[in-house]
Parts: structure tokens; sequence; C-alpha cells
């Protein structure tokens, strides 16, 4: 169901227009309210009167990560503090937390954007929502939550971990729609198996699933045990937090809220725009916040943007699925390597669990590979030369892809550490430089 078909099936021209008038706005919000928004204009030699379309907007300077670390906690908030109603923060692997704030209309506009994504994934206001994104800080539970309600769905607030105590819930509850991080969702599936629920006799039909990356095998590795469709939903706390963008039930790629977020993709290195449909970079702007209004911020996201028309009928700009982090990809005796590419190996080889850990270590001064992945119970309990020959087959596959050597360490089904929340897939021994 597409939830709000005049916004969401608008006429890319009309789009357009509302782009341009919200972005004037936005501009100016920032250039009045913001000081550090007014100096990067100062300094670039514009002002807001230089936007006079949506396609001027590759004159703004981009804002990044450090730019929000600088102005810690409350600094780039473009309204007083008694107008903000909400506050939410992400944190990074290091240094202080993002920090961003919410008046009542943002909350307002937040909703709405859930109440599309949600539905987006297949449900409408019948439907009972467990929420196992985690609540508090992190922007995923309580947008999640808001979303749910808007569209008049039953909301179940049960946040992240308790495995047991979610597949009880989703039994006795009747859940038709899952919340929560792809790797949790597999963990949920793999602890019900164990317990031997029986996974066609729940009601669960629809996941949305985000917050991490994820590949398309692991998509239907999610849809194939859970028995259910599996939607990828995508956002950030400094944008909104989810609900920037999702997946429709065509899923090919994951629609834009254009009308609040103008998209751009740009190469990582010179920073210019890239032609539609060339990967790079993703970089947002926000058109309608108040409180925390975004000027062109680096995601650090690697994606790319098609703006062909959807088969569902929505008009927004489609991005492709993420498929890394300009800051997740490993640099391995001078090849770039992304977790993504072993993932989908991974999630092709048979005989092995779709749990893994990437592990680089410096050894004699070079760098060394090691991919170590669960093999499943049937696997297991084969002799070693079985599990030898599998080891040397996932590793030649990597090593197609990637073009260096790796060695790939069988371990035993459920080893490696499972995530309530967003999963953690490398571990870097390298010495920082
Ligand atoms: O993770 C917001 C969110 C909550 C999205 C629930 C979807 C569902 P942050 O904690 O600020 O916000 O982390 C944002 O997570 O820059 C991406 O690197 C990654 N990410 C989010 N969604 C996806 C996705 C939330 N669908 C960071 N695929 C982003 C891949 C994703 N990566």
């Amino acid at each position: 169901m597409i939830w709000n078909p005049e916004v969401e099936c608008m006429p890319i021209e009309e789009r357009k227009k509302l782009q341009t008038r919200r972005l004037q706005e936005t501009v100016w919000r920032c250039y009045t309210h913001v000081p550090a928004y007014r100096k990067k204009m100062q300094d670039a030699g514009i002002t807001p009167d230089d936007i006079r379309s949506v396609d001027d907007l590759k004159l703004l300077p981009f804002t990044t990560r450090d730019d929000l670390r600088d102005s810690y906690p409350f600094g780039m908030f473009a309204v007083p503090m008694e107008d903000v109603v909400r506050i939410h923060s992400s944190s990074g692997t290091t240094g202080k937390p993002k920090v961003v704030g919410y008046t009542r209309k943002d909350v307002d506009t937040w909703s709405e954007l859930m109440a599309r994504t949600i539905s987006c994934g297949g449900a409408g206001k019948h439907d009972i929502i467990q929420n196992a994104y985690g609540y508090g800080l992190f922007t995923g539970g309580l947008g999640i939550h808001y979303g749910a309600e808007k569209i008049g769905a039953t909301v179940v607030p049960i946040s992240g971990g308790n495995t047991k105590r979610q597949i009880m819930i989703m039994q006795d509850f009747g859940s038709t729609m899952i919340a929560c991080t792809p790797s949790y969702a597999l963990f949920i599936a793999e602890v019900a198996e164990e317990e031997g629920v029986d996974i066609q006799k729940l009601p669960l039909k629809f996941g949305i699933f985000g917050a991490e990356p994820w590949t398309d095998n692991m998509r239907k590795e999610i849809e194939r045990r859970l028995q259910i469709r599996a939607t990828d939903i995508y956002g950030l706390s400094e944008v909104m937090g989810p609900g920037v963008a999702s997946e429709c039930e065509a899923q090919d790629g994951l629609h834009v809220f254009d009308d609040h977020f103008v998209p751009e993709i740009i190469d990582p290195i010179t920073l210019e725009p890239v032609a539609p449909g060339t990967p790079g970079e993703l970089v947002f702007t926000s058109l309608t916040k108040e409180a925390f209004p975004i000027l062109r911020y680096r995601t650090r996201d690697l994606s790319v943007l098609n703006t062909a028309q959807c088969t569902c009928g929505r008009t927004h700009a489609r991005m492709g699925r993420i498929t890394g982090r300009t800051d997740d990809m490993l640099i391995i005796r001078g090849v770039n390597v992304y977790p993504s590419q072993i993932e989908s190996v991974l999630l092709e080889a048979e005989g092995v669990a779709p749990h893994y850990l990437i592990v680089v270590n410096r050894v004699d001064s070079l760098d060394n590979l090691e991919v170590w992945v669960e093999v499943s119970d049937q696997v297991f309990t084969d002799e070693v030369k079985g599990l030898e020959s599998l080891s040397r087959k996932i590793a030649a596959s990597i090593e197609t892809v990637l073009g260096i050597s790796v060695t790939v360490k069988l371990v035993e089904p459920r080893t490696i550490e499972r995530s309530e929340g967003k999963a953690k897939r490398v571990v870097d021994n390298r010495p920082k430089v």
C-alpha cells in the first residue's frame, strides 16, 4: 500500500518545484540561525539568494561528521532549546557522539515518513508490529514506534534483546511484522529453529530491516528462514533516523523520500557530483527539518542513484542497496576490500552459516586477511578432510572476488558472537598509523 500517494507518486517536475521552494527556506534557516553554516557559506562566497533552484545545491559547502562533532552537543541547532522536543544521538567508533534534535513538527514529519516506510514494507493498520530495534538515544526504536502508531498498527515496543522472549511474544501476540537489524533477524530465526518453533505456523509476514549493511543474499536467507518479505530500510541520525529511504514491494532500490531529503552521489575523492547510475558517496540535504537542518551531509555510505520510474508507481528517486562505507573499506596489501564483498560470497557458499568475522592482522609487516565463518551443523559432523576442502573452496571464491589471498577458518556452529543490534563484522588488529 502507498501511504501518501499524492506526494509519493507526484509528477517529478512538480516535486522539483517543491524541492526548490523548500531548499530555499532551509538554506535561509541555516544561514540565519546556525553560525557554522553562515561561516561556511561566507567562506564559499555565496548567500542564500544564490540558490535559485534545487539544481544549485552543488554551490553549497558540504557538512561532515567533524562539523557535527565540533559543534557538540547543540551548536548546529537552528531553533531555541525551548522548541526542541526530542534529542537523539549516534555514537561512532571514536570521540563524542553526534547529537540531533527535533521540534514537534520534525517529529510529525518523521512519523509521516516512517508511516510511508512501514507501508512500503507491507504493513497497515491491521498489523501487529514487533519493534525489536533498540529504544533510547538510537533512532531505530522510537522512529519505527511513531510510524507504526501513525498508520494505526498495533506496536509491540519490545526493543532489542532477550531473543527467547522475542519468540514467545511473536507466537503469543501473533506479530505480523518484525522490525530489527538484519543480523538480529537471522539470530531470531536461529533461536526459533533451536527451540523447535514451527515458523510456518507463525503469522509473521513482513520484516523491515536496516541500520547496518546487508546483502541481497542475506535477504534471501532471512526471507527463507522466517518465511517473510524482507524490506531494506535506510536512514541515519544526522539526517533524521530511519525513514530516509525504503524499498517497496518491487525490491529494486530504496525510494528516497525526496520531498524531504535531496540525495546526491559524489565522487568521494574529487567531491564532484557524478552522473546518475555511477556509484559513489551519498550526500543528503534536508528540506523541511526545523531543529537540525542539514546541508549536503557526507554520509560516507556508498550507493548509486536511479531516477527511472519504479513499477510501484512512486516517483521518488531510488538509491541502490548500500554497498559499504568509505570508512569500512579495508586496504589490504594495497587492495580495497569491502566486508559486503566477502559476505556475498559466504552467503552463496554451501555448508556455512551466515555468521562471520573478518580479522586482519599484520604478520612480519604483511597484512593477513582471515575470514572466520561458522559451518552448518550438518557439515560440522563431517570428517576433517571435508572441512579442509570446504575452506579451500570458499577461500578460492573470495580470492576470485577480491584478487588477494585469504585464509578461511571454519569455526563451530554458534561460536561467533551474535548481535542484538548492529553487528560487528571486522576486527582490524593492525597497528594504527
Ligand atoms: O541506523 C537509523 C536506522 C534505524 C536505519 C533503523 C534503519 C533502521 P545511525 O545509528 O545514525 O542510524 O546509523 C546510520 O547506519 O550511515 C549506514 O552506514 C548504516 N545504515 C542504516 N541503514 C542501512 C541500510 C540508523 N539499510 C548508519 N543498509 C548509516 C546499510 C545502513 N547500512
